[in-house]
């Protein structure tokens, strides 16, 4: 097994995750690796989660503070939620554990763009970084590290750590050396230089992750899969949200404003997302482009199918099925996926430069188009922003998509006033759900709100929502942005008393 591990001096510090997992002492600022259920470490967190549990049962308290590139899987923001062994975590997550922990304020978390992360390590705003956990694929006869399925901050908290833990692991293919382009040239303030990438296949840095040996203190030998969560084919909803948003694209490009090969796509994962990716498919285009952060099975089906022409980004999240189809061609593959860590996938610089087209899921809009991505009723985070302010902000197109309602009906997606605002209005062009498609390009506030009011909004809900505006625009304190603020959270409230947003029915 240890072929993987062909440096000697590394070599020589291999040792079993519980071993290396006694190495991370309580109240330590631990860096993982992983985005995306991808490339996380495997066996130290889970070790780790056995040992905090100990001493937390026996009275000794014992937490750490956790940051990643984003969501990892349950062996480890699971396995260490369940042990109350983190104290803080940052910045995206999306296991149920962890998150009900942090509704019950139990932990501090930061949710933070992801483009964020490594500058604001580097800048010294969360402290000194003990210790890394990073998964790699292979270590090379010079002690270079090829990364594995994803990248995300791995540079940054080799480079920032003081101590390195690598797991080594075997599962991952050795196929993907050479797919990933690790820039190296960020520098900080005031020094910092334009990054050369024109293009979203450019490659300006190397293949491989660079880490002082004398910095690491352990190298664990691990044979484990990723998360691969299998995905559910799109259902009727998602399709019709994605019918809507490719006659919006076609219509752009019949009206010139964008070419018959579109501009780079960036997609959120889920199921709205691999609708639109499919739906791509089916639609004629060629030689499409993809600066995004994932890849999931819908994107790696468009390069199969040569509707893609390449895509970048930083991790994959693939299924099994998706799995065994990269595999089975890697080599084609590997000509058409870039890898790079997030802080270049998602730096807002490069996606204003390419002019990106920004497509993410939502949990409501309010009808003049602010967007939370990430709080239920304003409190309850679902798992943060993750990319899509990074992309939404600086995409020369950005769409917000979801259903018109959640919960069976009990909620609308489309609200008076957002509970809790992650794109603001200035950042929002689109909105679109099953009913339909605003465009919000060029619209002052109270014509975003008619159109998003007749657009995008339920039936159920659509009265009530233009009585609101209607009655705003007569009693507002402005009439520019028009709102009855002691009502315009009344729909959370009364979803948060009797579980769902319908107005009561008058006796
Ligand atoms: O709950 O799981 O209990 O059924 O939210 O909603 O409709 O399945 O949609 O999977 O696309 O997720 C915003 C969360 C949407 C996601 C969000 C409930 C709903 C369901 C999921 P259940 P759907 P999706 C790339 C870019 C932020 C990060 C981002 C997200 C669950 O898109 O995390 O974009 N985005 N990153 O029932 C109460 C509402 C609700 C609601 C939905 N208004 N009230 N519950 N739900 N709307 C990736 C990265 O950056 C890494």
């Amino acid at each position: 097994m240890s072929e993987r591990i062909r440096n000697e001096a590394l070599r020589e510090k291999r040792m079993s995750a519980e071993e290396a997992a006694a190495l991370i002492r309580p109240g330590m600022t631990v860096a993982m690796s992983g985005f995306t259920g991808a490339g996380y470490p495997k066996a130290v967190p889970k070790a780790l989660a056995a040992r905090i549990q100990q001493a937390n049962d026996s009275g000794d308290e014992f937490r750490i503070r956790v940051l990643t590139g984003a969501s990892t899987a349950p062996e480890l923001d699971g396995e260490l939620a369940r042990a109350r062994g983190i104290e803080l975590r940052l910045p995206y997550q999306s296991d149920p554990t962890l998150r009900a922990r942090i509704n019950e304020g139990e932990l501090e978390y930061i949710d933070m763009h992801l483009s964020h992360v490594a500058q604001h390590t580097w800048f010294g705003y969360f402290g000194n970084i003990d210790i890394a956990v990073v998964e790699v694929t292979d270590i090379d006869e010079e002690g270079r590290l090829v990364p594995s399925s994803s990248i995300g901050n791995n540079k940054t908290w080799l480079e920032q750590a003081g101590q390195v833990i690598l797991e080594v692991n075997r599962w991952q293919p050795a196929e993907l050396k050479g797919m990933h382009d690790v820039y190296y040239g960020t520098a900080l303030p005031p020094n910092r230089k334009p990054i050369p990438l024109l293009h979203p296949d450019d490659r300006i840095g190397e293949p491989y992750l660079r880490c002082d040996p004398a910095k690491v203190i352990a190298v664990v030998e691990v044979d484990a899969p990723d998360r691969n969560s299998p995905f559910a084919a799109p259902d009727a909803e998602s399709k019709q949200i994605a019918g809507h948003l490719l006659e919006f694209l076609a219509h752009e490009v019949r009206r010139g404003r964008l070419a018959k090969n579109l501009l780079p796509l960036q997609s959120g994962v889920g199921n709205i997302a691999n609708a639109v990716l499919d739906g791509l498919g089916g639609s004629g285009y060629r030689d499409l482009t993809a600066y995004t952060e994932v890849i999931q099975d819908a994107m790696l089906n468009l390069i199969g199918t040569g509707v893609l022409r390449m895509a970048s980004a930083t991790s994959f999240a693939l299924s099994p099925s998706g799995l065994s189809e990269f595999l089975s061609r890697v080599e084609y593959y590997r000509e058409r996926i870039v890898l790079r860590p997030q802080e270049i996938s998602n730096h807002p610089e490069l996606i204003r430069r390419l002019g990106c087209i920004a497509m993410n899921g939502m949990i409501e809009a309010d009808i003049y188009g602010n967007v939370n991505s990430t709080h239920v009723a304003g409190s309850r985070i679902m798992n943060g922003i993750g990319g899509s302010g990074d992309f939404a902000r600086n995409a020369y197109l950005s769409v917000f998509m979801a259903p018109s309602t959640a919960k069976d009906g009990a909620i609308s997606t489309i609200v008076p006033m957002a509970s809790h605002v992650d794109h603001t209005e200035h950042d929002v062009m689109v909105v679109v759900t099953e009913q339909g498609l605003a465009d919000l390009r060029g619209l002052s506030p109270k014509q975003r709100a008619r159109s998003i009011i007749a657009s995008c909004s339920h039936p159920a809900y659509r009265p009530a929502l233009q009585d609101y505006f209607d009655r705003a625009c007569r009693e507002s304190y402005g009439k520019h942005t028009p709102h009855l603020l002691g009502e315009a959270l009344s729909w959370h409230q009364r979803f948060i008393e009797s579980g769902t947003m319908r107005p009561p029915i008058a006796t």
